[in-house]
């Protein structure tokens, strides 16, 4: 029969098929004791000494976007604090949201912004350039949708993607990335190195955070990796959460917060060597590192470690002021939006993020003071916001309903939004960013 309806993306239909598996594992873990563990040492260094430096009460899976048929449903909400490390200053969470629960079906697409697509394209390139011999194996950790292995698919090498997440490793295949779609583990490596050898570039943007057992991923890379590879990852760096009240960054997912010193105790516990680390405007504020083999860390590393040391990360101090300014935040926001309310103007959320399910619950903003969610990727629309249960549309709905103002959930692709939304602007719409910046292009 023939079907005059137009056919779903296929990240769509697939995120579709794959959330029925989700919604049974979720039930399974309304028993929030009984599904998540806690983490009694570091996660860098192995210390048991750890101290609870924030808590930010409980929260649900910040991408755990509701299908309207389960909006009766209890959702599922695990305890969120950050603990540091007395020997490392390793800053952590405590509780462990079952990775198969977060990971498995995932509703981020890399693919969804210009600009970061263009930024690992970037990484992709220069260490290709500067590592990889003719025919030489790349492999990316948390490769998502094949969006930064495909675009160096034109040169001389071989790329490889592991990612557990099957609908998103789906995309990837459709862009012709070959991906694994599992976890990476010491013996995953070992079986990648059997089959296509050892890899001169392994790269992991934004994994690390995400994994409970970094020594496992360093017993795989060290597995994996030729005897002069190097491993280059991109991690949010601590300091500027701090600096810049980027509390929205800490959820389930992220269970590391890095700063550079966590990051030399870790590798150097592997026989590995942090060698470079390079800040990128990314993601409110990105390192970048060059590990090899070897021990230790450079010069450039240790004065990152100096650094850090006289801005005092690994105390008690910036954790107590990070609590403060978000308080001071979430004040001057809900009154703001009271205000806008009081007024009849109708400010809705842009960009459905994972950091926007963190604001939105903490904050205690709902659908009176904010109705409405828009976001790009089709696998999240005609969902809703995890907890505040605002429904997702898509962005061209901004165009056609005009609301008066547009808060910026994802604050940092501000430039990409401004420059999508310039008609909305133009017509005098307003583009604000959480801490009330006007937004220009
Ligand atoms: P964005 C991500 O967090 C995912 P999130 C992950 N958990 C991680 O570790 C961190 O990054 C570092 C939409 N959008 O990038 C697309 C528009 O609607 O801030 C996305 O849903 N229009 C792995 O989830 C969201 O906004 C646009 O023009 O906080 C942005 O999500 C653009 C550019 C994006 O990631
Ligand atoms: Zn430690």
């Amino acid at each position: 029969m023939p079907d005059d309806k137009p056919a779903a993306p296929p990240d769509k239909l697939l995120a579709d098929w794959i959330r029925r598996d989700y919604a049974a594992l979720a039930e399974s873990t309304l028993d929030r004791d009984a599904a998540t563990w806690e983490r009694t040492s570091c996660r860098a260094c192995g210390a048991g000494d750890l101290a609870e430096v924030l808590s930010l009460g409980t929260m649900p899976p910040a991408n755990a976007f509701i299908d309207p048929a389960h909006l009766a449903a209890p959702e599922p909400r695990f305890p969120l604090g950050l603990m540091l490390c007395a020997r490392c200053g390793m800053v952590q969470l405590r509780h462990v949201v079952p990775p198969e629960l977060l990971f498995r079906a995932y509703s981020f697409f890399t693919s969804m912004s210009l600009a970061m697509s263009a930024h690992f394209a970037g990484l992709m390139n220069d260490h290709a350039r500067r590592r990889v011999g003719p025919g030489g194996l790349v492999v990316e950790i948390g490769s998502n949708d094949g969006t930064a292995l495909s675009s160096i698919q034109r040169r001389d090498v071989r790329v490889l993607g592991v990612d557990p997440a099957r609908n998103v490793t789906v995309m990837a295949a459709a862009r012709g990335v070959p991906t694994v779609a599992e976890f990476f583990t010491e013996p995953l490596a070992r079986e990648i190195r059997r089959v296509a050898g050892p890899a001169s570039l392994i790269v992991g943007c934004n994994v690390l955070g995400h994994i409970d057992d970094l020594d496992e991923v360093c017993r795989g890379i060290d597995a994996l990796l030729s005897d002069d590879g190097a491993f280059v990852f991109e991690v949010p760096y601590l300091g500027k959460l701090l600096e810049h009240v980027e509390f929205d960054t800490i959820y389930h997912e992220h269970l590391s917060y890095f700063a550079v010193r966590p990051l030399v105790a870790l590798f150097s516990r592997h026989g590995l060597r942090l060698d470079e680390i390079e800040m990128f405007p990314v993601h409110g504020g990105t390192i970048r590192g060059v590990v090899v083999r070897g021990e230790g860390c450079s010069g450039q590393v240790s004065a990152w470690i100096d650094a850090e040391a006289r801005a005092g990360m690994a105390t008690r101090a910036p954790f107590d002021e990070l609590a403060a300014r978000t308080a001071a935040m979430g004040d001057r926001l809900r009154a703001w939006l009271s205000e806008q309310k009081a007024h009849g103007r109708r400010v809705w959320g842009y960009g459905a993020p994972a950091k926007g399910t963190v604001l939105l619950n903490h904050f205690g903003i709902g659908t009176d003071l904010l109705p409405v969610v828009v976001d790009s990727t089709p696998a999240k629309q005609g969902l809703h916001m995890p907890g505040t249960r605002q429904p997702i549309l898509a962005p061209a709905e901004v165009a056609t309903q005009a609301p008066e103002a547009v808060l910026l959930l994802a604050w940092n692709h501000a430039r990409e939004i401004a420059g999508r939304e310039a008609a909305y602007r133009a017509a005098g719409g307003r583009l604000l960013t959480p801490d009330l910046r006007e937004v220009s292009p």
